[in-house]
């Protein structure tokens, strides 16, 4: 086995060779960048399979319980690295490629994003599933494979345009087709009545089929599976229609599956009731059920002890027609009983919410719940009756059917278990807002799993400077206990050690400033602060607060130019769902800000704004090390949690945000005094939003706000089109819903302390190797701990 997982540079080197030479069928005098890095690939991957094999085999052999995680995202990102990485054999891969003549960084940074996710949700998957790999919990994620993931984005003029993204156009590595996994899924049809028994008959029908990509965990001791499911038709193809010359309608049942895997559906922001959208949840949870029981039935175990084996995670309640799903098995397919199918099923399931936004809250008309899956739409309204009838007191207005719709977080939540929350304010929010009364029905069943993210990826890889002082500073190990890194805290009253964490930093900024004259065309200052702010546009994170706050800051410094500032690179990513268009009004307005600010010879280097477009995980993995402020500024009350808030905060940027989601919890852990705090606390937020002025008298409190929405009411941003932003405006003044206006005072006065702490410079590198030493508890591996113990009722193979 060691061999295996630590080869030689040289016996790396002739491996790759092999590859190159019997899989690509190419020549190192002839291999292009692609050659090499599928070479590399599969160099590794090899490497992989032992560990992989052996994990599965264990959990056989040991009749363990299996995790399931069942998502409609896995934002992935690149793959070979983070394999690399947690193998042990960066160096080593680097080594060989250099004694190649290859640049190891063009081959890594040649690699597609595996986008198959909007945002925080399937990011968290992702890293979800890494830490499982890394703890031995015996796990399977199951999810779509996506044809196209999220859509590319550029700029033209400003604005967001949207292109299709194709990271199927080249070989994906790391994935081993399954054709002997297949399974028929139904749709639609109806549901007859045989000797008492329900039948569902299809009138549609596709095959699922699997597609493996291994998880290998920290220093390869396990490995999970990633099985994504792809659609293909049941029926090739039309012969009769294709004869009489109709090739169109021939080639309709194949257009008709594929469509289901197409494309990831790119809104996050209000749900809308998409038949396309129905299907594709129903066509991922039915697969992995499908795949789930077949697995346990051929272990030789009884179905009735199904919880033993098994749990299964609802990601949101993207896949929330797994309860139902699973009622249809054990009854239709199996002959149970409703109430043993139900008890089943609820021991099995558990349910994860990730919002509280109304918009985003997944509700089915009956209608077309009945119509796409009839079946289904009678076993919930079984369900939903069961639930009364066991919980006679359950108000009138709570219930998983009502005024014609299905309402998925209820039927999530009466068929699981344990309902979760992502950090300590959002399970609080659920409770007082989203279920109150079905919590007063099951105390205890809503708890709260704060969210974490893998430091393997996001210090270990992205961040290799800060990575060789840790280690230099306090020894290794601290990848897999991440605690550890509270023995960084001594060392902060050291200016040897604060110099070297400035020095990591400072060389994480300059690559980025290099990448931004390369890419961008934009010359920044190195020495000024990195201010960024990265995620979705949303209205509630507030991406408007930062740009109205960008320009009251350039307003002053023109008409203050002696003042002392500290200079500032303020750097914006994300993208827009694309019928957002609020969002996108915020984009054009960044970019328009960018042009008139970039070109001030007033301001010059003290103000300069980034927004390369494009935002991914792989941008992400740049900007972050790099980050001086996490702007971390939504709304209170509405972010369930952030996990972009951690992994700066980790990588040693300060964080100036609200008391919202997971930032409460950084704060409390990283020190008050080392987080710049500022605005509305939830409940405030709430009181505040009874005063219908609310806007108007907080802009009439603010002089810089004025100037500044004047100045964009009169097209000073955009002088060829005056009016662009009037809307902006006038929502501003009479509406502001998320309060921007109400916050924009104290966000500025904040701003004004990072200022002056930075100017500090033994201070500032305190309080960040302060944050970096204190972030142990955001680890995903505390997170899947937690659910393991709490929800999963699993232990460590290892
Ligand atoms: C909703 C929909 C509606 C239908 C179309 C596709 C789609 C995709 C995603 C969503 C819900 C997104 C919810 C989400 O991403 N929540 C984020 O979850 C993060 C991980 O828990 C958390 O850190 C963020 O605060 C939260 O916004």
């Amino acid at each position: 086995m060691k061999d295996i997982t630590a080869p030689t540079v040289e016996a790396l080197r002739d491996d790759i060779l092999r590859h190159l030479t019997y899989t690509m069928g190419k020549d190192a005098d002839h291999a292009s960048v692609y050659d090499w890095r599928m070479a590399l690939s599969f160099a590794l991957r090899d490497r992989i399979v032992e560990p992989w094999f052996a994990a599965t085999r264990q959990t056989w052999d040991q009749g363990r319980k299996r995790v399931y995680y069942l998502s409609m995202e896995f934002l992935i990102g690149r793959v070979l690295e983070d394999a690399a990485i947690n193998l042990g054999l960066r160096a080593t891969c680097r080594d060989a490629m250099t004694s190649l003549g290859v640049d190891f960084r063009a081959v890594v940074e040649d690699e597609p994003d595996a986008a198959l996710g909007n945002g925080g949700l399937g990011r968290l998957a992702a890293c979800y599933m890494e830490s499982m790999a890394s703890l031995g919990c015996a796990g399977y994620g199951y999810g779509i494979r996506y044809e196209h993931g999220l859509f590319r984005q550029r700029f033209e003029g400003g604005r967001q345009v949207e292109t299709p993204e194709d990271w199927l156009k080249q070989r994906h590595p790391w994935e081993f087709e399954r054709p002997e996994a297949a399974y028929e899924i139904g749709f639609k049809g109806t549901v007859e009545k045989r000797d008492g028994k329900s039948v569902w008959v299809p009138g549609e029908t596709v095959m699922a089929e699997a597609f493996d990509m291994p998880v290998i965990g920290w220093k390869g001791k396990w490995a999970n599976t990633l099985r994504l499911w792809s659609a293909t038709p049941t029926t090739l193809f039309d012969l009769a229609r294709f004869n009489h010359g109709d090739y169109a309608a021939a080639a309709e049942p194949e257009a008709l599956a594929r469509t289901l895997s197409r494309v990831l559906y790119p809104d996050d922001t209000t749900y809308q009731g998409k038949e396309l959208r129905l299907k594709q949840e129903y066509f991922l949870t039915a697969a992995a059920l499908h795949d789930i029981i077949r697995r346990h039935v051929s272990g030789g175990y009884a179905l009735k002890d199904l919880p033993d084996h098994v749990a299964i995670q609802m990601n949101d309640t993207h896949p929330a027609i797994a309860g139902p799903e699973l009622v249809r098995i054990l009854v239709d397919l199996n002959g149970m009983s409703f109430e043993d199918a139900i008890e089943i099923t609820v021991k099995c399931l558990g349910y994860t919410n990730h919002t509280l936004l109304p918009e985003a809250l997944e509700r089915w008309a009956t209608y077309l719940m009945g119509s796409v899956l009839p079946r289904h739409m009678q076993i919930i309204e079984q369900i939903d009756a069961w639930h009364l009838k066991n919980n006679p007191a359950r108000p009138h207005y709570v219930g998983v059917v009502k005024h014609h719709e299905v309402r998925m977080g209820e039927l999530a939540f009466v068929t699981a278990h344990k309902v979760n929350g992502v950090s300590a304010l959002h399970s609080e929010l659920i409770k007082q807002n989203l279920f109150p009364e079905l919590d007063k029905l099951h105390p205890g069943r809503i708890i709260n799993q704060t969210n974490g993210v893998t430091p393997r990826r996001w210090l270990r890889m992205a961040n290799p400077a800060l990575s060789r002082l840790i280690t230099e500073t306090i020894g290794t190990g601290w990848e897999a206990d991440l605690d550890r890194l509270r023995d960084l805290e001594p060392h902060v009253d050291d200016p040897g050690f604060r110099t070297d964490f400035a020095a990591a930093k400072r060389q994480n900024k300059d690559a980025l400033a290099n990448w931004f004259l390369e890419t961008q065309g934009v010359k920044v200052d190195p020495a000024a602060i990195f201010d960024v702010q990265v995620k979705r546009i949303h209205e509630y994170k507030r991406q408007l607060l930062n740009i109205l706050q960008t320009i009251a800051e350039w307003h002053e410094m023109r008409n203050n130019p002696q003042a002392d500032y500290q200079p500032r690179v303020k750097i914006f990513g994300g993208k827009a769902a694309p019928g957002y268009h609020t969002a996108k009004e915020i984009i054009r307005l960044i970019n328009d800000v960018a042009s008139v600010v970039n070109a001030d010879p007033l301001t010059g280097d003290r103000l300069k704004i980034v927004y390369p477009a494009n935002y991914n995980v792989s941008m992400a993995e740049r900007l972050i090390p790099a980050a001086d402020l996490s702007e971390q500024i939504s709304t209170a009350g509405k972010e369930a949690s952030g996990t972009g808030n951690m992994k700066f905060a980790l990588n040693g940027a300060l964080t100036i945000g609200t008391l919202d989601g997971a930032n409460v919890e950084i704060r409390q852990e990283v020190g008050a005094e080392n987080f710049f705090l500022f605005g509305l606390t939830a409940p405030e937020v709430m009181e505040r939003r009874k005063d219908p002025e609310h806007a108007r008298h907080a802009i009439l409190a603010s002089q810089p706000l004025q100037d500044v929405l004047q100045m964009i009411a009169e097209g000073r941003f955009s002088p060829e089109e005056p009016e662009r932003y009037h809307g902006l405006v006038h929502n501003m003044w009479h509406s502001d819903y998320f309060l921007v206006a109400s916050d924009f005072e104290a966000y500025r006065s904040a701003q004004a302390q990072v200022d002056r702490a930075f100017a500090d410079p033994d201070r500032w590198w305190r309080m960040a190797a302060l944050n970096t030493a204190r972030m142990g508890f955001f680890s995903s591996d505390r997170a899947i701990r937690g659910y393991m113990a709490e929800i999963w009722e699993t232990e460590s193979a290892l």
